[in-house]
C-alpha cells in the first residue's frame, strides 16, 4: 500500500526499527553512513516529510532553505549540537533527540575509559600483542595511577554526569562537580557530590570526566590554561563532544607529562583525530562509541523512530513526540498533528 509520507534515514539502522517505521511511512534508507555536503543534505531533505539523522548531519538554515515539506527531524543522540534548533523552529520543523535511554551505558563507558587510561590497559595490550612480554619484566614496570579512593571531578552534571557520580560510590571516591547551576540538595546527597567552581574542579580533581553539552560557550572549555591547573597525575576523560577540549593543547600536556593520561571518545573534527593524539601511548582513543551497547543503540534507534512517527501524526503518541526539543512548533501548528 502506498504511504502518504516519506522518511529518510541517513544511516543504516536496525531492521526491526526500520520495519516499525515502514508500517506507517515510506522509508528511504542508506547503505552506509557518509558525511554529506550541505547541498546533498538539502536535496535529501527536500524530498521527504521527516528525516532521522546523526551527529555528522549538520541541519541548519542553509539546508532547510526553501523546504516547505519537511516536518520533523529526529536526531540519533542526546546531544544535538548538529541541529540548529532556532533555524528548525523558525522553519516549523519539529526536532527530537534520544535522552535517558543511553544514560547508564554512556556512564559505564566513562568508567571504562577512566580505568583503561589510569591503568594503561590499551598500551599494555599493544605491548603484549607485539610479542614484547618475554620475561624479565620489572616490578616497577607498567605503573598506573589509582582510581579508588581519589577525588573524581565531573564537569557537566546532567543525567549522565549524575550516573557517573553514582558509580563512584563503589570506588570509595570523593565526587566534586561543576555545572552552570547547582543540583537540588537531595540529588547532590544521593550522588554524594559537592558543587565547586571551575577553578577548584580543575585543581582538586584527581581525575576529571567531561560530560557537558557542546555549545559556543563551551568551545575549548578545557584548553591550555585549564590543563595547566590540573594535577600531573590526573586522567582526563571526554565522553561529551569534540571541541570542548583543545586537542592540540591536550596532546602537548600528555606528551610533556603535565597530565598522566586521557581517555577520549570524542574529538575535534571527528572522524579525523589529531595526529599528535594518535601517537601518544598515554591516550586511550575510541571512535565515539560511548552509547554503543547493543541494547542501548537499539533503544536509541527505536526512540528516534517513535519520535518521528509521533511527529508525523502516527502511533500511540501521535502529535506528541516523546522527546521533543522545540514544543513551540506544536503551538504554532495550532494543535495540528
Ligand atoms: C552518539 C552521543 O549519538 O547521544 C549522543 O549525544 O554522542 C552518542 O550517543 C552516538 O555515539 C552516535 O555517534
Amino acid at each position: 500500500m502506498s504511504k502518504s509520507q516519506s522518511v529518510w534515514v541517513s544511516r543504516p539502522l536496525f531492521p526491526e526499527v526500520l520495519a516499525s517505521l515502514a508500517q506507517y511511512v515510506d522509508v528511504r534508507t542508506e547503505a552506509k553512513e557518509t558525511k554529506r555536503t550541505p547541498e546533498q543534505l538539502h536535496k535529501k531533505l527536500a524530498e521527504v516529510d521527516g528525516a532521522i539523522v546523526g551527529l555528522s548531519d549538520r541541519i541548519d538554515a542553509g539546508v532547510l532553505a526553501g523546504n516547505r515539506r519537511l516536518r520533523a527531524i529526529a536526531n540519533l543522540g542526546v546531544g544535538y549540537n548538529n541541529l540548529d534548533l532556532p533555524a528548525l523552529t523558525a522553519a516549523g520543523v519539529l526536532a527530537t533527540n534520544t535522552p535517558d535511554v543511553l544514560t547508564q551505558t554512556t556512564a559505564d563507558y566513562a568508567w571504562a575509559l577512566l580505568l583503561a587510561a589510569a591503568r594503561r590497559v590499551s598500551s599494555a595490550e599493544r605491548w603484549l600483542r607485539a610479542g614484547r612480554w618475554r620475561g624479565g619484566m620489572r616490578f616497577d614496570d607498567w605503573l598506573g595511577v589509582d582510581v579508588h579512593g581519589k577525588t573524581l571531578g565531573i564537569f557537566g552534571m546532567g543525567r549522565i554526569g549524575q550516573a557517573v557520580a553514582r558509580r563512584a560510590i563503589g570506588f570509595d571516591m570523593h565526587v566534586i562537580y561543576h555545572n552552570r547551576s547547582r543540583l537540588p540538595e537531595a540529588v547532590e546527597h544521593e550522588c554524594r557530590a559537592i558543587w565547586v567552581d571551575k577553578a577548584e574542579l580543575l585543581q582538586r580533581s584527581d581525575h576529571l570526566v567531561l560530560v557537558l553539552p557542546y555549545n559556543a560557550q563551551n568551545h575549548h572549555a578545557i584548553g591550555a590554561d585549564e590543563l595547566a591547573h590540573m594535577k600531573p597525575t590526573a586522567v582526563l576523560v571526554n565522553i561529551a563532544r569534540g571541541g570542548i577540549v583543545d586537542d592540540a593543547a591536550l596532546a602537548a600536556a600528555l606528551r610533556e607529562g603535565r597530565l598522566a593520561a586521557a581517555g577520549l571518545d570524542v574529538f575535534e573534527g571527528e572522524p579525523s583525530v589529531h595526529s599528535a593524539l594518535r601517537e601518544l601511548e598515554n591516550a586511550v582513543l575510541s571512535p565515539h562509541i560511548a552509547s554503543a551497547s547493543a541494547d542501548t543503540r537499539r533503544a536509541m534507534a527505536q526512540l528516534a523512530a517513535d519520535n518521528m512517527l509521533a511527529a508525523l501524526g502516527y502511533g500511540p503518541s501521535a502529535g506528541h513526540p516523546p522527546s521533543l526539543l522545540n514544543p513551540q512548533v506544536l503551538g504554532g501548528r495550532g494543535g495540528e498533528t
